[in-house]
């Protein structure tokens, strides 16, 4: 069984590294680095980062397993789909206001006319963002959490399959998943994707991979953004760098402005090339 931990509203996530690793180990750390708990792996598993304050018993670890299977079970029939119409599936994680929106649009500019690109853009509420890329080509699906999903800060697969059968995925090359802005627990639930690619601008701070370190971790890509700031900043790149590498050492950089442009060509290159080999 996998680690997850609980929100105030019941809701389970997944921990990260079951998408990295599969399944089956019990043991490791805490998003913030503890150990929690001793003795019945099934009690301390539960226990771990669950903030809901409530008594963890068994029937509570029965309800969350199943819940956490389904995600799962959702997350590969996804993949399944994505893999028969050979579309290659990207989620892109930040937290708010990182520049997601402004690279994908920045991206849908350079990219619709030699890719068919489509983009699931997950929000709470409102079609703002949704509305931002309409124009330049691309099939765009809605996702609000807010509509039917609990208003969640995050998707998950059964989300993610919603919006699937608004876009013609045999038709396209490449599926951006916007996910919704929150630096945590997007990074929990696997939906199906190739890929993750994570942005981090540079006014969120030099320590946000040392606590935040499970999006960090779980990322294929990190984009460096709003690098075109810099010489107004006293940001330390040097720094950030340093403690990326602590937390996910050797993951793949760019350095890029959404706003200038400075990097998307290597960003573009990098959604162009073929997905590596798992292993
Ligand atoms: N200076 C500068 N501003 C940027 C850059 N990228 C994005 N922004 C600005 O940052 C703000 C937030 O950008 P968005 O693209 O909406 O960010 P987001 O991650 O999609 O935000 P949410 O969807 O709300 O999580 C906007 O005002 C953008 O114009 C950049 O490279 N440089
Ligand atoms: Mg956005
Ligand atoms: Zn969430």
């Amino acid at each position: 069984m996998g680690r997850f931990h609980v929100h105030a509203d019941g809701v389970r996530h997944e921990h990260p590294h079951d998408h990295e690793h599969g399944h089956g180990h019990g043991h490791g750390h805490d998003h913030d680095g503890h150990d929690h708990g001793e003795g019945d792996p099934a009690q301390r598993d539960a226990q771990v980062g669950d903030h809901s304050g409530y008594e963890t018993g068994a029937e509570r670890v029965e309800v969350l397993t199943a819940i956490l299977d389904e995600n799962e079970r959702v997350a590969r029939a996804n993949r399944a789909d994505f893999t028969a119409a050979e579309v290659r599936v990207v989620n892109l994680m930040s937290a708010p206001g990182a520049g997601k929106t402004t690279l994908l649009a920045e991206t849908l500019r350079r990219l619709a006319g030699q890719l068919r690109i489509g983009v699931i853009e997950g929000d709470i509420e409102t079609s703002i963002d949704a509305d931002r890329l309409a124009g330049f080509g691309a099939e765009i699906a809605l996702v609000n959490t807010g509509n039917g999903f609990g208003g969640e800060c995050h998707l998950d697969a059964p989300m993610v399959r919603s919006a699937l059968d608004r876009l013609h995925l045999a038709d396209l090359d490449l599926l951006v998943i916007e996910n919704v802005g929150n630096l945590v627990c997007p990074a929990e639930f696997e939906v199906g994707e190739d890929q993750r690619a994570m942005i981090y601008s540079i006014t969120e701070g030099e320590e946000k991979p040392l606590k935040y370190p499970v999006m960090f971790r779980s990322a294929d890509l990190v984009l460096i953004n709003k690098i075109d700031l810099l010489p107004f900043l006293d940001f330390d790149l040097t720094l950030f760098r340093r403690n990326l590498d602590a937390v996910h050492p050797g993951v793949p950089v760019l350095e890029v402005s959404a706003r200038t442009g400075e990097g998307l060509d290597d960003w573009c290159a990098w959604l162009r090339q073929p997905v590596p080999a798992a292993g």
